[in-house]
């Protein structure tokens, strides 16, 4: 590159940077940029990812290169049947730098490790100046993070919640703003009603397909067909216009009942009370601040308990900003972590739904037919039997990445592998997530109607979550006798007779024995 060069500034913008105010272009001048967006097989391929989530952010990110070229902008848009596609972000931008021979890249870094090494590489490949921006849509800088972890023995999410809190001055209240509005941090006793027949949770806005995702939908079905998952529900708001409306319909109508029902689970009803905002905020639709203001002002309106406002609030600055923290504190190792040495292979029902076990067989419907599963199905039927069970953490991460249409691997690692598997060895959890049927029976419907009996314990009919928690705790002893927080049950295991003990042991390793293992070929391509 030569001193004097006068070419644009070129401004790559990754399928989950779909916000119009990003790092990169705010401020910027539109005759002096060139705006590139890229469809590349190496993102859609990593892993197979399920067929609605490619076609909702290749649909978002068309639908984003128009909005942006509607408002003037230059965009240099690659779509991944262009005759030339490189396959890859790198090989894009290579591409791109022949064609605009720009002064500059100026990108923001990637949401993803894998991709932010890849990005970090571009200095040296590239004849021009690169600059890699801090992504500013999150409340919590990871710099701001790291001072927070540094020297800190435990890391809880509940710490750095209320430390969001008062530099937010989100839900404070006071003089100084130093209080919890409400006087309580946290009203999380109140967000477990078990679920009740009346409660009839309203049908949340589906979007119709367009042109444009009418054609993702079909470049799915044809390019990558032997993906998982259904496209035919599909209804996920692509735009901006649509994700603000799928979010007028939260604080209209469910953010009421939010709080109360967040842990609960019916059959067949997939949406609940959720939001279902999740996929529009990670591709950067939603900006999730001004949710969080959303939701105060409803309180403050007299149109949702504090509860309710809370419990979505806490979700948004609590856990999703500590878990990108978390992530990059964390990676590399997060990955490969295995703390409880868990070798098993996830079963094959986990992609065909073929199981008796009714809450896991609903909660697979609803992850293939939607692309979703809402968090408590995620977390205590998918989570919590992988936990028992000792499912390998890296077969469960591929899982839960090609599962879900709102999935970047800087959410679902931490939620898979220190959330759900205690395989970070207790960074994030003061202790494993382990529940028996018991849980499931309290927060559900599912079990009326199953094949097993919950209240049964070793019967070749008993649910197998309860032998399996036992077989788990058991197995673990060393590990979690001395954890305050569930040391405790080693007492009432103590308590049973030896031959309870052995025939819970026994029942858990022979419905064990029963589990086929997933074939090769689900999650990545062989
Ligand atoms: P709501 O219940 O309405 O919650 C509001 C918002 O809070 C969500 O949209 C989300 O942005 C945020 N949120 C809630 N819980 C979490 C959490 N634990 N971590 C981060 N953000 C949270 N969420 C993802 O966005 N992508 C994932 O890949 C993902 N994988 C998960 C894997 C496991 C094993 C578990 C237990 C949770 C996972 N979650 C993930 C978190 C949560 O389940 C989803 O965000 C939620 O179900 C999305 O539905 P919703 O928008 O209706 O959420
Ligand atoms: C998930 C995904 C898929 C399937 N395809 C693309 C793509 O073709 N182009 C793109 O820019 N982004 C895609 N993404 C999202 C990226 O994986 C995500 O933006 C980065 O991995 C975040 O680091
Ligand atoms: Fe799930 Fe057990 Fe209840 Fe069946 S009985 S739905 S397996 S918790």
């Amino acid at each position: 590159m030569s001193d004097d060069n006068t070419g644009p500034i070129l401004v790559p913008i990754l399928g989950d940077q779909l916000t119009r105010n990003l790092a990169s272009i705010r401020g910027r001048t539109k005759d002096d940029t060139v705006i590139l967006m890229m469809e590349v097989w190496d993102e859609a391929t990593y892993v197979k990812h399920h067929k609605q989530k490619i076609a909702l952010i290749f649909s978002a990110m068309r639908h984003f290169a128009a909005e942006l070229e509607d408002a003037g902008w230059q965009v240099d848009y690659v779509k991944l049947t262009d005759e030339d596609n490189a396959g890859s972000f790198t090989g894009e931008v290579a591409r791109a730098v022949e064609r605009h021979d720009p002064r500059a890249i100026h990108v923001v870094e990637a949401g993803e490790w894998r991709v932010q090494q890849a990005i970090e590489e571009w200095p040296d490949k590239f004849d021009c100046e690169v600059e890699i921006l801090p992504d500013d849509r999150y409340m919590c800088s990871l710099a701001d993070f790291n001072e927070w972890a540094e020297d800190r023995k435990t890391l809880r999410m509940e710490t750095f919640y209320r430390e969001m809190r008062k530099r937010t001055g989100i839900l404070m209240t006071g003089k100084d703003g130093e209080k919890p509005v409400g006087g309580e941090w946290n009203y999380d006793e109140q967000n477990r009603a078990s679920p009740k027949d009346e409660m009839d949770p309203p049908q949340r806005p589906l979007f119709e397909p367009d042109d444009i995702t009418q054609e993702c939908i079909d470049l799915v079905e044809d390019k990558f067909g032997d993906h998982f998952g259904s496209l035919e529900n599909f209804g996920w708001p692509v735009t901006r216009d649509e994700a603000e409306k799928a979010a007028d319909a939260f604080f209209a109508e469910r953010i009421e009942k939010f709080g109360k029902y967040q842990d609960a689970m019916v059959h067949g009803e997939d949406d609940m009370f959720h939001s279902m905002l999740s996929t529009s905020i990670n591709l950067g639709l939603l900006d999730p601040r001004e949710l969080c203001e959303r939701a105060q002002k409803s309180y403050e309106d007299d149109k949702a308990p504090i509860n309710s406002v809370e419990g979505f609030i806490r979700q948004i600055l609590g856990w999703r900003e500590y878990i990108r923290g978390f992530y990059w504190r964390f990676m590399p190792d997060l990955e490969s972590n295995n703390a409880l040495n868990a070798q098993r292979g996830l079963p094959d029902f986990y992609w065909t739904g073929d199981t008796d076990m009714r809450c896991i067989a609903d909660s697979i419907r609803s992850t293939r037919e939607n692309a979703h599963a809402h968090h408590i199905q995620r977390l205590m039927v998918l989570g919590n039997f992988c936990l028992l069970a000792g499912i390998n953490p890296r077969e469960v991460q591929d899982w839960y990445l090609v599962v879900y249409a709102d999935a970047y691997q800087w959410v679902e690692l931490p939620n898979v592998a220190a959330m759900i598997l205690y395989a970070d060895g207790g960074k994030l959890a003061s202790k494993p997530y382990s529940a028996s049927g018991n849980y499931i029976n309290k927060m559900s419907n599912y079990c009326g109607d199953c094949k097993y009996s919950v209240s049964k314990k070793v019967e070749e009919d008993a649910c197998p979550f309860n032998s399996l928690y036992w077989y788990f705790m058991d197995r673990h002893r060393d590990r979690f006798e001395s954890n305050g927080r569930i040391g405790r049950v080693y007492s009432t295991w103590d308590r049973m007779d030896k031959d309870k003990r052995q025939a819970y042991l026994d029942r858990a390793e022979s419905f064990l024995d029963t589990l086929e293992p997933a074939k090769k070929g689900y999650a990545r391509a062989e």
